[in-house]
């Protein structure tokens, strides 16, 4: 049910809505015309009432009334919204709001939510079972899809979460280097393995924890952290740990810091370093992947990394994370080598059948021509209102992933990130809200559009941002 965002139109419960005959249309095309004008478009008041109770009692029944941390609205206070469903470019909470996403379920609904052709391939893949446990032909399927995609990868293996993926890749690329450390960048985040909860973004960095408790001192010194865009640094890193590192990992576009781009050349360095150093360069593209181009990140700036993980957009919203790359490095992966692997629901035909389709889709000609420009018009219609309020804004995007920051900017790593009026963000963020329009509830977060996403939507997401900026 798609009710009103905020805005109640009194009239409906006044005019009856039987279907009229000519002549009475022509009355009530008349008295229609009296009633448009008594129309009082009166300001439903913006209610979270169920969406309040039901996440009290979520709070009794998981740690912080979430499955996932950033979830709880933490960094931007105010009341967390419960949904009850989604189409396209929307989203409906428990008391009947509407708001335009700019969230996408972080990511997968790169295409629209509840996509009609995604949920009919779901429904003839459910009725042959949701999991086998054992080979489908689907995960040939996606799996040369990918191959197809994305430069780096000859070979590909499936699993379930982003997290995963990055785990996976971590301990094969100290498989086959013989090598134990790792490089990561400050504020850029590799899902909640112990290896990449260190100087992490996303939810770590929402939630300002010092690096997580219960990460043994020994896992997280083997993990080694430059600034974002400091290649000099990283060659240092490199000279210092000469022979020890086994990768670099990285976010080729940050999301996970709010949205921080590469500076030109800085991908292309750490290819040059990787190679002389005998380290592996690995994109984490769990973010990027399909959605900057077609074959991601690495594409988009032409730098080819040894291994790729992936996930969100693969899955079209179920499940999937996937890790990939040089044909000589994956042949390593148990069963066909000892690198130890595996998962109960990895390739499971129903998540496998989401991402088919979902990616599917985004080779339809023009499909990242048209996320590059609606993402274009929307961070500029933000960054020129944000500034015509008197604000100090500072935004971008490459493809469908943008983002921006109450500062005057360059942002350019995790450090100017935090210099960012955070403070600031948060009540924009809820005035937003307030006005049927969801971004993502932290600064050091990403927002997505997706191919539902209309100029309707913009128009009315930059008409909401300049009420708001004005009230913050
Ligand atoms: P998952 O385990 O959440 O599927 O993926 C971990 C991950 C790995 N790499 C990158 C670049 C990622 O962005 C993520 C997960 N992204 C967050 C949003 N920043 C997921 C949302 C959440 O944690 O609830």
């Amino acid at each position: 049910m798609a009710a009103t965002s905020g805005v109640g139109l009194s009239w409906r419960s006044s005019v009856s809505d039987r279907p009229a005959s000519k002549s009475a249309r022509r009355v009530s095309g008349h008295s229609s015309s009296l009633v448009k004008m008594a129309i009082s478009v009166e300001k439903k008041p913006f209610t979270l009432e169920k969406s309040e109770e039901t996440f009290n009692a979520a709070k009794n029944l998981m740690p912080g009334g979430v499955n996932s941390p950033v979830r709880a609205f933490k960094s931007v206070g105010g009341q967390p919204i419960v949904f009850d469903s989604v189409k396209g470019s929307k989203m409906w909470d428990i008391d009947g709001n509407e708001y335009i996403d700019y969230v996408g379920s972080w990511g997968p609904a790169i295409i629209g939510h509840a996509d009609d052709k995604v949920n009919a391939a779901l429904v003839e893949a459910l009725k042959k079972g949701t999991s086998f446990g054992a080979p489908c032909v689907l995960e040939n399927e996606l799996a040369a899809t990918v191959i197809d995609a994305v430069p780096s990868i000859e070979m590909v293996r499936f699993v379930n979460s982003g997290t995963e993926a990055c785990m996976g890749v971590i301990r094969l690329a100290r498989a086959f280097t013989g090598r134990s450390k790792i490089l990561k960048f400050e504020g850029c985040y590799h899902g909640h393995a112990d290896s990449f909860l260190v100087k992490a973004g996303s939810g770590v960095a929402t939630l300002g924890l010092p690096d997580s408790p219960g990460v043994p001192s020994a896992a997280a010194s083997l993990t080694l952290t430059a600034p974002y865009n400091d290649s000099a640094a990283v060659a240092a890193l490199l000279e210092l740990n000469r022979g020890e590192v086994a990768a670099i990992i990285l976010e080729p576009v940050v999301g996970n810091a709010g949205f921080i781009p590469p500076a030109p050349g800085f991908l292309a360095e750490l290819r040059r370093l990787t190679s002389e150093h005998g380290v592996l360069l690995i994109f984490d593209e769990v973010m990027t992947g399909f959605r900057l181009a077609y074959g991601g990140a690495q594409e988009r700036f032409g730098v080819t990394p040894d291994l790729t993980t992936l996930g969100k957009v693969i899955g079209g919203g179920l499940p999937v994370g996937a890790y990939g790359g040089r044909r000589d490095i994956m042949e390593m992966v148990a069963p066909a080598g000892p690198v130890y692997q595996a998962g109960t629901l990895s390739g499971n035909p129903l998540a496998m059948t989401a991402g088919i389709e979902t990616l599917r889709r985004l080779r339809e000609p023009g499909s990242y021509e048209q996320l590059d420009r609606v993402t274009g018009e929307l961070v500029k219609g933000l960054v020129e209102g944000g500034k015509a309020a008197g604000h100090e804004v500072c935004g971008g995007h490459v493809g469908g992933m943008f983002g921006f920051f109450f500062a005057e900017g360059p942002v350019a790593n995790f450090e100017d990130a935090k210099k960012s009026d955070t403070a600031k963000f948060g009540r924009f963020h809820r005035g937003m809200l307030e006005e049927g329009v969801y971004l993502a509830p932290s600064q050091f977060e990403a927002g997505f559009t997706s191919l539902a996403h209309t100029a309707q939507d913009l128009e009315k997401t930059l008409e909401a941002a300049a009420r708001v900026f004005h009230r913050i």
